[in-house]
């Protein structure tokens, strides 16, 4: 199976390096592919001269357009699968291979924070709000999934097809919207207790407020998600997918 790791990358110059230089240890950087958003460092030309294949976004369009340019990169360049990798260092090289065995069981495995009475420290408030997201799109996966906002994951064959044509934009919502837009396409959703490291710098976005605003913004994307129609691209998609079986 040819797997590519896709990194959505904003402004990562200070660990960049770093982060590459660990994942090499793992994963061939020829396959890895750094999706720079806009950044106004250095972190493009880090990734290349590190030997990462690097896309780069004009302007700033958020993480779910920069992994839907990652998916379209994947299926474009004959990759099976994609895994989603932090380029801050959150995210354990060391987990990638047992992503990658789990593809067995499902078509999406979530790497999750807080399986397994999982350790990663968060505030009472935003692990409550996590919580709470966590069950809602557990009932739409139809299986308990933990972390549904972890963005340690990777798509299997089926998936790549789904989210190369169409993946989610909406600034909070590519994470949890992708899970409920894959599972309306019949894809299976899985999860798999990963160890996370703390934020490497910056400022972590927690407060109450926040976390109030931004159970409301998923509970509406949420909703939004489950009456959209699926977009057209895709039921063409299904629909030749369906003659081809069927011829
Ligand atoms: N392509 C792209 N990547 C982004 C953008 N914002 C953040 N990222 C990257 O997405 C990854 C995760 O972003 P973080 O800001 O760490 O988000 P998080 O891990 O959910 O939040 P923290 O817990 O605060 O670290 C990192 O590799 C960032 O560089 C963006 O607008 N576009
Ligand atoms: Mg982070």
């Amino acid at each position: 199976m040819r797997v590519l790791v896709a990194v959505p990358a904003l402004n990562e110059a200070a660990v960049i390096g770093q982060v590459l230089a660990s994942l090499s240890a793992v994963h061939p950087l020829s396959d890895v592919v750094l999706v720079d958003d806009g950044s106004r460092d250095a972190t493009a030309s880090i990734a290349r001269a590190a030997g990462a294949r690097v896309v780069s976004h004009a302007i700033n369009l958020g993480v779910g357009a920069a992994m839907g340019t990652a998916f379209k990169f994947a299926l474009q360049n004959g990759y099976d699968a994609v895994i989603q990798f932090d380029g801050d260092g959150q995210h354990r090289p060391e987990n990638i291979a047992d992503l990658i065995a789990a593809l067995d069981h499902a078509d999406i495995v979530i790497g999750s924070r807080y399986a397994d009475g999982g350790s990663f420290k968060s505030s009472a408030a935003r692990r409550g709000v996590q919580r709470f997201i966590a069950r809602v799109v557990s009932m739409y996966a139809r299986t308990r999934l933990t972390d549904a906002t972890s963005g340690f994951r990777i798509a299997g064959p089926r998936a790549v097809a789904v989210f190369a044509e169409h993946y989610p934009v909406e600034w909070l919502g590519d994470t949890v919207e992708s899970i409920v837009l894959a599972t309306r396409q019949g894809l299976t959703v899985r999860e798999l207790p990963v160890i996370m490291n703390e934020r490497a710098g910056g400022t972590p976005s927690q407060s109450v407020l926040r976390a109030t605003l931004y159970t409301g913004r998923i509970l509406f994307i949420l909703g939004l998600a489950s009456i959209r129609s699926v977009p057209p691209q895709l039921k063409a998609a299904r629909r030749a997918e369906q003659k081809g079986v069927a011829a």
